[in-house]
């Protein structure tokens, strides 16, 4: 592969060294993770531990595995104070005189795990409030204009860590020769519109009515804007928003019928996705609120999610506005 800058090399010009410290530690878990990924079969990775999360879903080996490798990172960052994770139903101070929150979902897309499909890591920071000492859940429900830098990395036909600290949102290939990460993609844009929708289009009658208008109108004949739009969806978050960044189009996980939660959590899969699409151009709203001003109140909060094209947003928030009948 033709290389660009490496990771470190480019951290080194554009954060501070404690910020650089805390994303290259991260950056070192994506890589175990993406090695695991790779090789679940031989390191007998594959099925679950016979546990539950938090959240009620059957813990995967690799879920397990994957948590354990990004908090011991994060501890050995020395700058980690606090650390959340889909995981682990609590917080955990890591480091007493660390400066950053860590929200992480270390493995996003575990129905994918067992097929060979993507799958991937998320993650977002914030600054600590309190001072030094344990962190509290105050640190952790910060809203998304508070993040300092977020990303993903996602294990799929090629390993690609993706993060913005503030200044565009930047892609580095993880080269398998010397286990390095490279980057490839700078101040990536997404496109002000497109022609993908993307949502779980089985659950559509347990959507709220203007995802239902919505999709409707993605589905419509209409030369001018070029539709119908073509439906792409891979389940896993990371890999569907990954293409949303590249190709355009739209993420939607909305709220249930008469709920105003959807599904994905919103501190570690909503708040990062939200300030990485919006670092790239995009728009990123729970159905009428922009993500980013949600004052989060629990950690494992959930949130609906309508994500990605400026434009296609903004047509989701028309119809929000003039009201459907349910
Ligand atoms: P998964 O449950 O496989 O971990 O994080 C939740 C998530 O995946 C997202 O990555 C994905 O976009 C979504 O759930 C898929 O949900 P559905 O199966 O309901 O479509």
């Amino acid at each position: 592969m033709q290389k660009g800058k490496s990771l470190a090399k480019f951290l080194q010009e554009t954060a501070s060294a404690d910020l650089s410290r805390m994303l290259l530690s991260i950056a070192e878990g994506t890589k175990a993770l993406s090695h695991a990924v790779r090789n679940i079969g031989v390191l007998n990775l594959s099925g679950s531990t016979g546990e539950t999360n938090v959240q009620g879903e059957t813990v995967q080996k690799l879920d397990d595995f994957s948590n354990n490798i990004i908090m011991d990172l994060c501890r050995s960052s020395g700058v980690c104070a606090g650390f959340l994770s889909e995981e682990n139903e609590g917080l955990a101070t890591l480091s007493e005189a660390g400066t950053y929150i860590v929200s992480v979902d270390p493995l996003d897309g575990s129905g994918n795990i067992d097929i060979a499909a993507p799958v991937g890591t998320i993650f977002s920071i914030v600054e600590r409030i309190s001072p030094h000492g344990p962190v509290s859940a105050e640190d952790f429900l910060q809203p998304g204009e508070k993040v300092v830098a977020a990303g993903y990395a996602i294990y799929g036909s090629s390993t690609i860590l993706v993060f913005s600290t503030g200044s565009g949102v930047h892609m580095f290939s993880l080269n398998s020769d010397d286990n390095q990460y490279y980057k490839t993609h700078t101040n990536v844009t997404i496109p002000s519109n497109g022609k993908i929708y993307s949502l779980n289009q089985g659950n559509l009658s347990k959507f709220e009515p203007v995802a239902q208008q919505f999709v409707a109108w993605c589905t419509a004949h209409d030369k001018a804007t070029s539709r119908p739009y073509s439906l792409r969806y891979i389940g896993a978050m990371v890999a569907d928003m990954h293409r949303t960044f590249l190709k355009g189009g739209v993420f939607l996980y909305p709220a249930a019928k008469g709920e105003t939660k959807g599904k994905l959590r919103l501190l570690y899969e909503c708040i990062p996705m939200a300030y990485l699409t919006e670092q790239a151009g995009g728009r990123a709203i729970n159905g009428s609120r922009r993500i980013l001003e949600i004052q989060p109140t629990e950690l494992h909060e959930r949130c609906a999610i309508i994500i990605g094209c400026r434009d296609l947003v903004a047509r989701y928030l028309e119809f929000a506005a003039a009201g459907v009948d349910a």
